[in-house]
């Protein structure tokens, strides 16, 4: 199954979320975690659409020293946390894909559904 491939490649953890993020929450706390959930989302988008597309992410991760990740590794990421089809992510699909590969959030209970910022 192709999903799961690409679940387990993106679970071979590039970006060090797994030990990174319940350790942030902890510091944190949940609300402000969620801001540089928001920032990170900032970071890596394409400003003049706001949303996270294949071309602002390989260029915001290389800008970031991301630049380990390979294209299909970042075809994963979009294709895993796109959840309305249009091959981009926006903010809400940004942050459920951050806690879905963040098995310690998830253990601890959290989830996205929870923590949806009402702007
Ligand atoms: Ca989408």
């Amino acid at each position: 199954m192709e999903t799961i491939s690409c679940m387990e490649a993106l679970h071979e953890d590039p970006l060090g979320f797994e030990d990174y993020f319940p350790s942030m929450v902890d510091t944190l706390g949940v609300e402000r975690f969620m801001e540089e959930l928001y920032n990170g989302f900032c970071l890596l988008m394409d400003v003049s659409v706001g949303l996270i597309t294949f071309e602002s992410l390989k260029r915001n991760t290389t800008l970031m020293g991301l630049n380990e990740l390979r294209d299909d590794e970042l075809v994963c990421m979009l294709a895993e946390g796109d959840l309305d089809g249009d091959g981009a992510l926006n903010q809400m699909e940004f942050c459920s894909l951050m806690f879905r590969l963040s098995p310690g959030l998830m253990m601890e209970g959290s989830q996205p559904g929870d923590l949806r910022v009402s702007s």
